[in-house]
């Protein structure tokens, strides 16, 4: 950890949060600042007394505060009143995220969604810059006057636009992409569900692939969609960006074609971490899910609660009962695991197996020979087989979705063979 400080500002008690997502960002929170009260003050958030405090705090602190955290959403003139009394930076939880996520995003898509809101985000805040400029009380913001700021308002519009178009392009490829994939016989399941909460570590276990995972928050921001290497079914699982409350609905929406994977998917599996207290788990489990009902999820979802570890088997229960109690559950399918221990993941995968839709069963009758063993082969891979003995012939018993029962017969009767229901 860098040696960076912060100080928070909180109208309410419960700062953990917004303490872990500063020191996501490696900030060192040296001193949380509350003012209880039910509403912002207008002009600067918090009382005058309160922002008098704080300067003073910060002009004798032994340590440089580099930033000032406000946990909740500023107001561009608020934001303006408190840079210029505080004269340290100021963000709120949104651009706290942003930068984030700025540090976070990766690949090309990620990038321009990180893009594209942190211009969303500006936006009001260049337009403030504009108008103090206009009345005089801004010098300019870029080292220049009036003229510079009115600039950067339209830059930032001709880059929104651009960025729009360049995500649009990639979302269409992925579209085309996921069209492929589902044609060729793969279910596609998508992981969602609150930051943190080992949706990267299943994908890995799952998968035995080495996406990073990480205790801060939003560790992963690009989607990486990987074939389920347990040999139950030809399922692609997709790892999503995380959740978190209060997010403003310009970043959800930058982030719209990876959200997307969680819309399409046959299944969505929400991973919830189980090990926080009944209330936490409870409050995330419901911003995931009002989630899934934004998104526009009606595909099944399965609850699987993660970190089982961490917690004992009463607690595990008392859990579940107060999940169900608070309607949360309704009629569910739930999972507990721990991908830590790997543990429950064979029943978690039944559950899985349970919800894909579409699901067929039929025989095929092929010669012997040397098409055929290629042709069972490619069977092996695209689909679940049941059962198959050799003989005179070779009878094989296949599980799999409609489309790609369509494909494996039209190819059984290219090589002569025959499908007995
Ligand atoms: N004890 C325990 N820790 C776990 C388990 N699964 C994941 N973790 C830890 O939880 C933290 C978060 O895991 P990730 O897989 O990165 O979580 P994520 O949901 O992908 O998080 P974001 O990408 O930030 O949304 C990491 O420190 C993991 O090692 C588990 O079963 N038990
Ligand atoms: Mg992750």
């Amino acid at each position: 950890m860098n040696d960076n400080s912060a100080i928070i500002i909180s109208l309410n008690d419960d700062v953990s949060e917004i303490i872990e997502l500063a020191e996501s960002l490696n900030y060192r929170v040296v001193k949380t600042f509350f003012q209880r009260r039910e509403n912002p003050d207008v002009k600067s958030f918090i009382g005058r007394g309160k922002v008098d405090e704080i300067k003073e705090f910060i002009e004798t602190s032994e340590k440089i505060i580099d930033l000032v955290i406000v946990d909740g959403e500023l107001k561009p003139s608020q934001w303006f009143i408190l840079e210029k009394k505080l004269h340290v930076n100021v963000f709120d939880r949104a651009r706290l995220i942003l930068k984030i996520f700025e540090e976070r995003a990766d690949r090309k898509e990620a990038k321009l969604q990180v893009k594209l809101a942190r211009l969303q985000y500006e936006r009001p805040f260049v337009r403030e810059l504009i108008h103090r400029a206009r009345s005089g009380e801004h010098p300019g913001l870029m080292a220049g006057g009036e003229y510079q700021v009115d600039d950067y308002y339209e830059m930032i519009k001709r880059q929104m636009k651009k960025t729009k178009e360049n995500l649009r392009s990639i979302r269409d490829e992925r579209e085309l992409r996921r069209r492929y994939r589902h044609k060729g016989g793969f279910y596609l399941v998508s992981l969602a569900g609150y930051t943190n909460a080992g949706k990267s570590s299943l994908l890995n276990l799952l998968s035995g692939e080495k996406v990073e995972v990480d205790g801060r928050l939003f560790s992963t921001l690009s989607t990486t969609t990987r074939k389920i290497n347990k040999k139950i079914f030809p399922i692609l699982l997709t790892d999503t960006v995380g959740f978190i409350q209060n997010l403003p609905a310009y970043i959800i929406d930058a982030f719209h074609s990876t959200l997307e994977e969680i819309e399409v998917a046959d299944v969505v599996l929400l991973v919830v971490d189980i090990s926080e207290e009944k209330e936490v788990v409870a409050n995330k489990l419901k911003v995931s899910l009002d989630e899934l009902v934004e998104i526009g999820v009606t595909s099944p979802v399965i609850i699987i609660l993660n970190k089982i570890d961490l917690i004992s088997k009463q607690g595990l229960k008392a859990r579940i009962e107060y999940i169900q109690k608070q309607g949360l559950a309704r009629n569910r399918k739930i999972s507990s695991i721990s991908v830590k221990n790997q543990e429950g993941i064979d029943k978690l995968l039944d559950l899985v197996h349970e919800s894909l839709p579409q699901l067929v069963r039929f025989k095929l009758k092929l010669k012997v020979n040397k098409n055929t063993q290629s042709f069972i082969s490619w069977i092996y891979e695209k689909a679940h087989v049941l059962d198959i003995s050799y003989d005179y012939h070779v009878i094989i018993s296949i599980e799999c979705n409609t489309n790609l029962r369509d494909k494996i017969i039209t190819k059984c009767q290219h090589l002569d063979g025959i499908v007995v229901y």
